[in-house]
């Protein structure tokens, strides 16, 4: 049973051995470390660098370290340093043990708690440095405090090779704890320990505590080195999550305060995508499935901005408040709380559970959030103009989908008029539709398809240059509403995949300015609008040929370079031209449909939900109304041929 001494802490900083709670010794740990760390795969592993960083974290968190040093080791072994003060290497007179061997031989032995500071690293972690040490065939802790060096060795799960010894006076003078650790391969299917995995969360840790400085080397063949110092904190991280993208302004927000509950911090900044991005963290640790804190963030988000907009009269009196969906569009923030005794729910248990973090979070960023937009008016004129666009979008979206509701239920079955439909018993799974730009492409491509499963919905290329896209205005397109007709799954929320009358819906359009713009525009509505017809796989895009040339009478077709290059290997004396195709209207309906439509030899290019956020990004900017943006995106992706061909 759990041996618990009283809670008492001593006040202000000496914190001594006395201070911890004594709880039992390691054989638990060993009979089931999947109770402790979660797994003994890879992740489980993993779980042992994080427990041991967490505690020198927290060492930085109180104020006391601003250096941690984390390195693997040629040998698989894993040494974390830090400037902390060090493990208490006193004798706790009720155990008769020192504070580094309770710490590291029983469980809960090194929790600090109560009086100052948070217990930061709680949840998943803050098992203790003993469990590390029960999971290991090898652990050193060294500790340098009190003008001396101490070190202790364990073995084969927390053994100790002798006790806590002074080898020597302190290093440099410096303090802190050093702990060296050989993942027990009787315990871990693998023990190899992941660079990559261990830097993402270094730096996370990094962006978290701003000043620390994060030394990560792997010592391995082949390892590299790297340092995570981050003066900015979290600014520094919005910016970084942001670095790719098209900021709506330079500037990124940020606020923090403290209360009862505990504290919060802030930074954020839109960017001019469609993504939300608020991401949450609890005492350092990441809370994916968002929780309190987020609520209240949301909650004091849609008001603050909601207040301002009115209070300037962006929005009108008579028009409806903005949504926070229409507000967090394109949002990138960070919300991080630390709290004592953080409760983590949920599924992974990566959501907060502490209520009162709610009324902290959403007082202080009612409060500071309406400050900032006060004293930031440029930004904030930004930030209600893309609100009011998100709505309008939200908006026309609505119509377009009521208006597609009441046709559906008018005129039955009612199909647009453009539509050259396939045949009417055909299944889904079998057929196809065909969305093809340009007249005469259209006019070949009807004498090309296979009426039976093919369908042809012609649009015109025009559209995109007299319109700017905006997603409100293309749903109110007429050639888009013949669109969402015919594939009858409605849009957006509302949108039904297991409705979608055909379950190939290609996109034809020609290898030219014209012909990716149309591509780029029809990939960024689905993406937006049919995100599931993109994930479900049934968006194509067609590949016709780019050359043809000439082989006795006859005319042959070429899919691209690389098919020409293999033409000409095979007939280094091919004397005729090639000639590249402009437009799929060049073809005749015979070389159209064998190249293009025919199932049996054409060539069609599944379109993955990557590739369709691609195009959502990239439209933003080619269809957005910064003409020097345009211009500086189409510079700089000159040579990205995949929607862009000049
Ligand atoms: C218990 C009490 C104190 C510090 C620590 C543990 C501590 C543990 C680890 C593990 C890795 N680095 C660490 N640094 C500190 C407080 C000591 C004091 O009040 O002086």
């Amino acid at each position: 049973m759990a041996l618990q001494t009283s809670a008492e802490t001593t006040n202000g900083s000496t914190y001594s051995s006395q201070d911890m709670q004594v709880l039992e010794g390691l054989e638990p740990v060993r009979k089931r470390p999947g109770m402790y760390i979660g797994s003994t795969s890879l992740s489980g592993l993993h779980h042992l660098v994080w427990e041991v960083v967490d505690n020198s974290v927290d060492e930085a968190m109180a104020g006391h370290c601003d250096r941690i040093d984390v390195t693997l080791l040629a040998d698989g072994g894993c040494r974390v340093v830090d400037n902390g003060r060090g493990i208490p290497t006193d004798v706790n007179p009720v155990y008769n043990l020192s504070g580094v061997e309770i710490a590291l031989t029983k469980l809960h032995g090194g929790g600090k708690f109560g009086g100052q500071g948070y217990k930061v690293s709680g949840g998943l972690h803050g098992v203790g440095v003993s469990v590390v040490n029960a999971l290991s065939r090898r652990l050193v802790v060294e500790v340098d405090r009190g003008g001396m060096q101490h070190r202790m060795e364990f073995t084969d799960g927390g053994q100790p090779r002798g006790g806590l010894e002074v080898v020597g006076p302190a290093r440099g003078g410096r303090h802190g704890t050093t702990v060296t650790f050989w993942p027990d391969p009787r315990i871990f299917e693998d023990v190899e320990l992941r660079a990559q995995t261990i830097l993402e969360r270094l730096q996370v840790y990094a962006f978290l505590n701003a000043g620390l400085e994060i030394r990560f080397v792997d010592e391995r063949a082949g390892g590299d080195s790297q340092v995570f110092k981050y003066t900015g904190g979290i600014i520094d991280f919005v910016r970084s999550l942001n670095s790719s993208k098209d900021s709506l302004f330079k500037r990124v927000g940020y606020f923090s305060d403290e209360g009862e509950e505990g504290a919060v911090e802030v930074a954020f900044q839109w960017n001019t995508g469609y993504y939300e991005g608020v991401h949450g963290y609890a005492n350092g640790i990441s809370t994916v499935e968002g929780g309190m804190h987020i609520e209240g963030f949301r909650t004091a988000l849609t008001t603050a901005v909601n207040k301002y907009a009115r209070s300037k009269a962006l929005v009108k009196e008579k028009d409806p408040n903005l949504l926070g969906e229409d507000i967090r569009e394109g949002l990138t923030a960070i919300v991080s709380v630390k709290l004592r005794d953080p409760q983590f729910e949920g599924q992974t248990k990566a959501k907060l559970g502490n209520a009162s973090i709610r009324s902290l979070v959403q007082r202080v960023t009612n409060e500071k959030l309406a400050d900032w937009l006060e004293e930031h008016p440029t930004e904030a004129r930004a930030v209600v103009a893309k609100s009011l666009q998100a709505a309008r979008a939200r908006e026309a979206a609505k119509s377009a989908r009521d208006a597609t509701r009441r046709k559906s239920a008018l005129e039955g079955a009612g199909m647009p008029e453009k539509l050259r439909d396939c045949a009417r018993g055909t299944a889904a799974a079998d057929a196809e539709l065909f969305i093809v730009e340009g007249d005469s492409a259209a006019g070949t491509a009807m004498d090309a398809r296979n009426p039976v499963t093919q369908a042809l919905l012609p649009i015109r290329g025009k559209i995109l240059n007299v319109e700017r896209a905006r997603m409100d205005r293309m749903l109110k397109n007429t050639e888009i509403q013949a669109l969402i007709t015919a594939i009858g799954a409605g849009i957006g929320e509302e949108f039904d995949v297991t409705k979608a009358r055909y379950h190939k819906v290609c996109i034809m359009a020609d290898a030219d300015v014209d012909g990716s713009h149309i591509r780029t525009l029809l990939l960024t509505f689905f993406f937006r609008q049919m995100r599931a017809l993109v994930e479900t796989g049934y968006v194509y895009i067609c590949q016709p040929p780019l050359y043809s040339t000439v082989v006795g009478k006859e005319k042959v077709y070429l899919k691209d370079d690389l098919a020409k290059s293999n033409f000409l290997r095979d007939r280094p004396n091919h004397k005729s031209e090639f000639s590249r195709l402009k437009g799929l209207g060049e073809m005749n309906y015979d070389d159209l449909g064998f190249t293009t439509m025919d199932p049996a030899t054409r060539t069609l290019l599944q379109v993955s939900v990557e590739e369709a956020a691609k195009a959502d990004e990239v439209m933003s900017v080619l269809m957005g109304d910064d003409v020097e943006e345009r211009k500086k995106f189409i510079q700089h992706n000159a040579k990205d041929v995949r929607f862009l061909d000049i």
